[in-house]
Parts: structure tokens; sequence; C-alpha cells
């Protein structure tokens, strides 16, 4: 899979060359390219924003600017990429539309910062390709390159490959709609702690049920929105 980046601040996005996202770039499983918007822009002062039509405070980043980076970088492969916008106006991420994205050949993630990106310039894409606007949830970053970071991880950890073990992803927070149960590795007692007996009891049904059990009392604490949606699309068989 491709996965080309559009920033300002190319330098924010250096820990792509870690840890798994790294590994998987090293071993050929990931192409991820980072760009920087300046290399589009002209003038002395290679500026990127402008103020706002209509007032307002803060800058937009300009069109021409974004335009001619998107031409270039979106034509320089096999067929269309799917642009993702970061900004907090956008559809929330989630497990799903991460998963989705893990299936495509090729993802631009065009990263705005001040007040965002004139308008027009995802109107302008939208005639050529898939476009998204994805937010992170409900607070404001500086800009989108955090976002992108989380949107590049979300999406590479589902690639076929990446993972070392597949069936990590299965189990996953999120994936059967709960938040997973707490999880305990050796020694056995630690700080006067204990490990729960049912763990180290070698019974994988009591083993599930515990697991299942406290899945729904964290899910229940930290976030009843779950429970609610679980029940909306199964009633009552969620909990069998
Ligand atoms: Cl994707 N971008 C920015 N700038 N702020 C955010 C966000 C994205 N998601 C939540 N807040």
């Amino acid at each position: 899979m491709r996965i080309d980046v559009v920033t300002i601040f190319p330098g924010y996005l250096a820990p792509l060359d870690e840890a798994l996202v790294g590994r998987a770039r090293r071993a050929g499983l990931l192409d991820v390219r980072v760009h920087d918007l300046r290399r589009w822009a002209s003038g002395v002062h290679k500026a990127v924003d402008d103020s706002p039509y209509g007032g307002g405070p803060g800058m937009l980043m300009t069109a021409p600017v974004w335009g001619a980076a998107l031409d270039e970088v979106t034509g320089s492969g096999v067929g269309v990429p799917r642009l993702l916008v970061p900004t907090p106006a956008g559809a929330p991420l989630t497990q799903r539309r991460a998963a989705g994205w893990a299936s495509e050949p090729w993802l631009v993630l065009a990263c705005g910062r001040y007040e965002g990106i004139d308008a027009r310039v995802l109107s302008d894409a939208a005639r050529r390709m898939p476009v998204e606007e994805v937010s992170l949830g409900d607070y404001v970053l500086a800009g989108g390159e955090v976002a992108a970071l989380v949107v590049v991880e979300a999406v590479s950890r589902l690639v076929p490959g990446v993972l070392g073990n597949p069936a990590s992803a299965e189990l996953d927070s999120f994936s059967d709609g709960l938040l997973e149960a707490p999880a305990y590795t050796r020694p056995e007692r630690w700080r006067d702690l204990d490990v729960p007996d049912v763990l180290r009891g070698g019974n994988h049904a009591a083993v599930d049920r515990w697991r299942r059990d406290r899945s729904l009392e964290r899910t229940a604490a930290v976030r009843p929105d779950l429970l609610d949606a679980l029940v909306a699309r199964h009633g009552a068989a969620a909990f069998d």
C-alpha cells in the first residue's frame, strides 16, 4: 500500500520511521512518502496562506498551492488515490473507517494548518477522486499532522503482514464494539497484587467468560455510549 502525506512540517512525520510503521516500510509492505507543501509555493516568501474572504481570525491555506501539490502527487502513480483530509470538521475516525482504508491501494493525506484549506481545493479534487474529511474527536489540534500519524498507524496495522500476529487485530477494543478486558503477564504476584486466579486455571471457557464480563464492566463505566450502540444493533443478543 502507498501513502503520501503533504504537509508544511515534514519533520512532524518523523515517527513514521519508527516501530510498527517503520518496520513495515523497510519490509516493503508500506510505501510512505512525505512531501513538503512549500515545494509548490512560489515567490520569494513561498507563502502558503492568506486571509479569509468574509473576514474572521487567522489565515487559510491557498487553493493554487494545494492544487499544484495535489495535481502532482495524485498524478504520480497508478490509478487515483483516496484523498483524506484531517480536520476537526470531518467525520469521526473509527475502526470501521480505518479497516475500509486498509484495503485501498493508495491514500493521500493533506495536512492543513492555520484555519484550514480553501474549500475549493476539496471540491476540485472530488471531481477526480474520492475525498473524505476525517476528525480524531471533539477537540482542536494546531494542524492535521498528528491526525495523519494516527490515521497512518491505525490503517497500517490492518494491512496484511504488518502485524506479527493478525489475531491481535481481531481481539482489539472496538472490533466487537466493547473495550478490552485488563491483561496480565509474569510475575504472578507483584507488590502484593495477584494475577486473577481464573487466568491461571487453564479453563478457556471460564477465561473467555471472565474477559467478556470485565469488558462489559469497563465499557459500562467509561463508554456507556458503546453499550447503547451494541444494544441498538443486536438487542439483548449482544450479551450472549
Ligand atoms: Cl483531524 N485536525 C485538527 N486540526 N484538529 C483536530 C482534528 C484534526 N481532530 C480533532 N481535532
